[in-house]
């Protein structure tokens, strides 16, 4: 097992009370999803992800934006959990309580069968009205041949994808969730992330403050890097596959 965890943090992790994972892009790129600073392909190869995902984006360019969207749809619905996801199904049943926060929109984490997961930045498999904020069915949408189709609630209202563009706020009760995650975990990974994007990128520092250990798994150094315990330089799926296979061997020592 190339990416092992030391020693005295798998003993620390199995008597863990609490296990936080924060997982970023990076975790989904082994499902064939590309990360957020991946370069784009094709036709939004010209555009940055962070100048498309904002409000003004979707309100100057909103048939660019949709089809963004719709074209990483595509992408989620061909997609499958790997064994990252499979080995953070396994660790919540050997450990007493983990609970995994993603920055990823794609649903991978409970596809996988992860139990009580956080979406920090919403869900692109879900649209919304872009003025009430209100749900709009698949059923609405596919009827409609427009791009975006119409908001069924309100005049000149749009649909738009459920997730948090920059410069939005996230949603209170994940936001709420998250923050009692870290401050309430003594153990935190975080894995496939830059650790750049906020407030996200503050929840492993709250878990810190709180006394957790910290775990890093990140092929690439990031601003996180030198506060944790380790930093396993590898893929998630290799890297929590290894961690799980370590726990299941510790338990049954
Ligand atoms: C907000 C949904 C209040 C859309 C996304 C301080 C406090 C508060 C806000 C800010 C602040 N400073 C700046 C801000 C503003 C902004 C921000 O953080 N900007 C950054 C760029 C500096 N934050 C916001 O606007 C947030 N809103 O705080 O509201 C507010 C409001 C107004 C003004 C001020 C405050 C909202 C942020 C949410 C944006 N929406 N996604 C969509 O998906 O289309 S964020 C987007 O970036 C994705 O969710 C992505 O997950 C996320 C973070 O990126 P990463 O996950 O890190 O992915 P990335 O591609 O960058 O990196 C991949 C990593 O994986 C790399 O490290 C790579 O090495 C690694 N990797 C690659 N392969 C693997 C791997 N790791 C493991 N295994 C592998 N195989």
């Amino acid at each position: 097992m190339p990416y092992r965890l030391e020693q005295s943090l798998l003993e620390k992790l199995l008597k863990a009370r609490h296990v936080m994972v924060l997982t970023g892009a990076g975790m989904s790129a082994e499902s064939g999803i590309p990360t957020f600073r991946d370069a784009q392909t094709g036709m939004w190869a010209q555009y940055r992800p962070e100048d498309l995902a904002t409000p003004q984006a979707f309100e100057q360019h909103p048939a660019r934006v949709w089809n963004w969207y719709e074209d990483r749809r595509k992408m989620v619905r061909d997609a499958e959990p790997h064994a990252g996801h499979l080995a953070l199904v396994r660790m919540a049943a050997i450990l007493g309580s983990v609970r995994i926060v993603t920055q990823n929109v794609d649903g991978l984490h409970q596809l996988a069968g992860s139990k009580r997961v956080v979406e920090l930045h919403g869900n692109i498999n879900r649209s919304k009205c872009s003025v009430s904020h209100r749900p709009i069915s698949r059923e609405w949408l596919q009827d409609s041949d427009e791009q975006p189709p119409p908001s069924p609630y309100v005049k000149h209202g749009k649909a738009r994808p459920d997730v948090v563009w920059f410069g939005e706020v996230l949603p209170q009760e994940a936001l709420d969730e998250a923050m009692a995650a870290a401050s309430h975990c003594d153990f935190c990974f975080s894995v496939g992330t830059t650790s750049l994007v906020q407030p996200a990128a503050g929840l492993p520092l709250l878990a810190l403050q709180n006394g957790a250990a910290l775990v890093e798994i990140n092929p690439v150094g990031t601003p996180l890097s030198m506060h944790a315990s380790q930093c396993i330089r590898g893929p998630a799926s290799g890297a929590l596959s290894s961690i799980a296979d370590q726990l299941t061997g510790l338990l049954n020592a």
